[in-house]
């Protein structure tokens, strides 16, 4: 027998991107495991990472072309050989092409974060093409944009630093669930002395274990930095130089922050003044006492329409008590922006003849159902769906489904397994998992550029996203010689050596190695530096106001809310939020029974005062519903939701749900204040006893 191990990447949409170590028995992949020398791994993984093997070999995995033999959305299959597949769908392309290339609509997200099997192949395809473009908006272009404005790129506290913080506010974020590295040196800091402060409408896994828990009302967080804001600024818990010298607009913000006072601040958010205030003077106090003080701001906050002032609001606070000056102070909202890529080369944006509309993947329920016009341009006649699950994953589910339903749409679907999307599939394409193909990648947490080898043959007749995208570019004439790159190839251009952050970076020693940390300074901001247009950390933001927002901090109420929408809310009282399940990686991870058994089904967290005034007692089956549509779950009385939110962990693989439903079919598709996201958090439902 011969056992190797081979060194890759976890390619999971999390913000902790683990180095893998993979042991390969006479060519099967018989365990994987964390590097324990990678700095930021430390040899531990998730469960369902763990258990990627037991992903990979599933008995349900893709293995052949499939052509839809039943109506669509039934599930009905049969396979073909990959000619057949191919030439169907060159076939219809290039005749919708000859029409209106921008009737078809590439659709894809973060079922891999590889650089190479994510958008690269697939791109220059589409760019060649002029299919629409996709707004990929589904997850974080809301606190992108506002912590652009403020702060100037998705830079921050490198997460290796966090142990040595004094302080830690986990600002809208379960790392317990969705960021285990992080939360390994949350404890390391709180076994160091340092306090942990959870700030969720839920008290999550997270919120459980910190010394702390503020539980404002979902969407209202950028009233709680601007409550904050004001007793620093009153308390005068301010870093006096560090404003002077790196920030901009001081001034307008010190009377923008009068008006919320820490009364006005409670009323607004659910909470009392009193933790207003002590939260306040903790976090200025121990930061003037030249203490490191961090905040871990993440996706919780986002997902409501101020979701984007929210965390702009929140980046002013490590300026405004000099927070930055610490390596383990300051504030992490992603990394992402820290790596130097190739996206533009990997991409070929030069290949657009003319830019092309772009659709907002956020809305695809109502622009699948949307006629052609003048405004939108041609309706959406074919739809390639790779590296994601639209019919589990986005907004108002039940148009999305209408939208999928429809006869005349032809849609492509590359996927590893048979999701809710495939089944509506006209042609489904089996893709290789991270096991079988080669990458490169970044990572939103960590400062890492790292390389995934390939571990095993591909199964079945599966092929890598990037190799599929090359037979389709070959079978419609695209001759340019960007379709002939290898992966390995791609990969080795991924990242930018010309970049003092990437320099001396070597394709060759970086897959032996498995991983290489960017050259970065350990504080980013110590000495401003800031990437905004001034330079400085804008509390005042001209950008902002030539796009037509406020260019101060801000509160922006929800769509949904008691307070926001009183009529609305007379018929749908309970807010609705649906974070993610622990075992579950949004809807990757639903069909492997080991994690499916540890979630259980479909359950809905629901306060005692709640339950009881609906009559409901804990394991009933319950109806969640709003005009937009229902679906069923088992009650969980609990107070970890405060009164007045349910909470119902996500997300579900509908044809798996108790009632072939998920928290999906209540959220709407209105979009954030900026960055054009999603605002599942922002939902009002009702509650009822499902009869027997
Ligand atoms: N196990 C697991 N890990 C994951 C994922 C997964 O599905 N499962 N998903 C990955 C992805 S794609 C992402 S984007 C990240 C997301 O991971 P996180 O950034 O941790 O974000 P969420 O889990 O969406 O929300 C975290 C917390 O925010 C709270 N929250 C909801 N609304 C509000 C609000 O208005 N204000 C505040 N302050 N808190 C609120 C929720 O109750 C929840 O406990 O995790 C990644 N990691
Ligand atoms: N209600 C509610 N909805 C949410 C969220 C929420 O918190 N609540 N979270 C939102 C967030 S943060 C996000 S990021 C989105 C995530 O939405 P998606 O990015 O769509 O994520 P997944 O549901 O994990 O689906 C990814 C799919 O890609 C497939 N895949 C993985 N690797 C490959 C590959 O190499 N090739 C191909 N062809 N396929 C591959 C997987 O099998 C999986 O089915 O969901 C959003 N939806
Ligand atoms: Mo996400």
């Amino acid at each position: 027998m011969t056992t190797t191990q081979v060194r890759a990447a976890c390619p999971l949409d999390c913000p902790d991107t683990c180095a893998l170590l993979v042991t390969v028995e006479d060519g099967v992949a018989t365990a994987v495991k964390g590097d324990p020398d990678h700095p930021t791994t430390a040899g531990v993984l998730c469960t369902k990472v763990a258990r990627y093997t037991e992903r990979t070999y599933h008995e349900d995995r893709l293995l052949y072309p499939l052509k839809r033999v039943g109506r669509k959305g039934e599930g009905k299959f049969e396979r073909i050989s990959w000619e057949e597949a191919l030439d169907t769908i060159a076939g219809k392309l290039t005749a919708i092409a000859a029409r209106a290339p921008e009737a078809i609509l590439p659709y894809s997200y973060c079922g891999t974060m590889g650089l190479i099997q994510g958008e690269s192949m697939s791109s220059r395809f589409f760019n060649k093409l002029g299919a629409s473009l996709l707004d990929r908006t589904i997850c974080a272009t809301a606190g992108f944009t506002g912590y652009k404005y403020t702060v100037g790129a998705s830079v921050g506290t490198d997460m290796e630093q966090f142990q040595n913080a004094k302080l830690l506010i986990i600002w809208g974020g379960n790392p317990i669930a969705s960021n285990l590295h992080f939360w390994t040196r949350a404890q390391e800091a709180k076994r160091n002395g340092a306090k942990l402060i959870a700030i969720d409408p839920y008290r999550s896994l997270t919120a459980e274990k910190c010394h702390q828990h503020i539980a404002p009302l979902p969407g209202t967080d950028s009233a709680l930095a601007l409550g904050l804001m004001h007793v620093l600024i009153n308390e005068d818990l301010l870093d006096h130089d560090y404003i002077a010298n790196y920030t901009l607009g001081f001034a307008q913000l010190r009377q923008r922050a009068q008006e919320w006072t820490p009364e006005r601040t409670a009323a607004t958010c659910g909470i009392t003044a009193q933790e207003v205030i002590d939260l306040a003077r903790l976090y200025g106090g121990m930061a003037k006492a030249g203490e490191p003080v961090a905040i871990r701001a993440n996706y919780g906050v986002q997902r409501v329409r101020g979701g984007g002032m929210a965390v702009r609001n929140i980046a002013c606070l490590p300026a405004l008590v000099g927070a930055w000056r610490h390596a383990a102070g300051g504030m992490q909202l992603s990394s992402s922006g820290s790596f130097p890529t190739n996206k533009p080369w990997l991409q070929r944006t030069d290949l657009l003849k003319k830019i092309p509309r772009t659709i907002n993947m956020t809305t695809i329920g109502d622009d699948l159902l949307r006629p052609a016009s003048p405004d939108f341009g041609p309706a959406v006649q074919a739809l390639i769906v790779y590296n994601s699950n639209p019919l589990a994953i986005a907004p108002e589910s039940d148009k999305v489904m209408r939208g999928f339903l429809r006869e005349d749409l032809f849609t492509v679907v590359l996927e590893q397994f048979q999701t809710d999307t495939a089944d509506y599939a006209d042609i489904v394409l089996p893709a290789t998992t991270q096991l079988e193909h080669i990458d490169a990648h970044t990572s939103y947490g960590h400062l890492y550029m790292m390389a995934n080898n390939p571990a095993i043959a591909p199964m079945g007749e599966a092929k890598p996203n990037t190799e599929i995208f090359r037979l389709l570019a070959a079978k419609m004439g695209f001759d340019d010689d960007c379709f002939k790159e290898s992966d390995d190839q791609l990969a080795a251009q991924a990242f930018n050596t010309r970049d003092v952050r990437a320099v001396g970076l070597d394709w060759d020693a970086l897959k032996r190695k498995g991983w290489q940390k960017l050259n970065m300074p350990a504080a980013p901001f110590a000495q401003g530096g800031f990437f905004t247009p001034s330079g400085k950390c804008e509390f005042y933001s001209a950008q902002m106001e030539k796009d037509g927002l406020d260019p101060l901090p801000a509160y922006v109420p929800p769509y949904e809310s008691v307070a926001s929408n009183p009529a609305l809310a007379a018929r749908y009282p309970l807010a609705m939020i649906s974070p993610p399940a622990r075992n579950f990686l949004n809807s990757t991870f639903v069909n492997v029974k080991s994690l499916r058994a540890a979630e259980g089904e479909p359950h809905l967290d629901i306060h005692p005062d709640d339950s009881a005034a609906r009559g409901i007692a804990a394991g009933d089956m319950v109806r969640i519903f709003n005009d937009r549509g229902a679906f069923v779950a088992k009650a969980r009385v609990t107070d970890k939701a405060r009164a007045g939110l349910v909470v119902g962990l996500s997300v579900w693989w509908k044809k798996l749900a108790t009632d072939g439903k998920n928290a999906n079919e209540v959220t709407s598709q209105q979009l954030t204040d900026m960055g054009r996201a999603p605002t599942f958090y922002d939902t009002l439902v009702q509650v009822e006893k499902v009869s027997a």
